[in-house]
């Protein structure tokens, strides 16, 4: 049976981060995860790219641009939508995923969602901490993991297609 399980990701891929300037003390700290992470991977500087947007609403235009361009093999996307302080929480955080996998789909490149969207400034705090698990390392792992996983099932395809 053909399985794919417990990827290592190659060291030769190119990902770009969006980041929402918003909540910007909360990014900064999702952002420094995502970076270990690409760091811990072995991804070097020259094939990250870094855009920063005013808001999480405003991250899926630039992803589509990224994913568009065929330059980068996934994007992930940072940001931070809190409920307290935002009346329209619901059409940021929404609109923000719902364009983010359209993305994702419309160009079959991987978006990664660490866009946090919490009750509380407290909480969005704890998700991009270093000791409760920071959300931005696990979605640049997720990125990274699904590039694997695409390229790994694009060879077994393949080769079903040319038995
Ligand atoms: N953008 C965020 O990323 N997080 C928020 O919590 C937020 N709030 O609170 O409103 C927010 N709003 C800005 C929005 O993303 C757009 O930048 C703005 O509406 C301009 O289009």
């Amino acid at each position: 049976m053909f399985e794919i399980q417990e990827l290592r990701p190659g060291t030769d891929m190119r990902i770009a981060i969006v980041a929402a300037r918003f909540n910007r003390f909360i990014v900064d700290q999702l952002l420094e995860g995502a970076q270990d992470a690409l760091d811990r991977h072995g991804i070097e500087a020259d094939r990250r790219a870094l855009v920063w947007v005013p808001g999480a609403y405003e991250i899926p235009l630039v992803a589509d641009q990224l994913a568009a361009s065929g330059q980068y093999d996934a994007v992930i996307a940072l940001g931070a939508v809190i409920r307290g302080g935002t009346p329209h929480f619901d059409f940021v955080a929404g609109e923000c995923a719902r364009g983010l996998s359209r993305v994702s789909l419309d160009h079959g490149v991987p978006v990664t969602f660490g866009v946090l969207t919490t009750d509380s400034v407290e909480q969005a705090i704890e998700r991009a901490s270093t000791e409760a698990g920071n959300k931005g390392f696990d979605v640049a792992v997720a990125a990274l993991e699904m590039v694997q996983t695409r390229r790994e099932l694009a060879v077994h395809l393949d080769g079903l297609q040319s038995r």
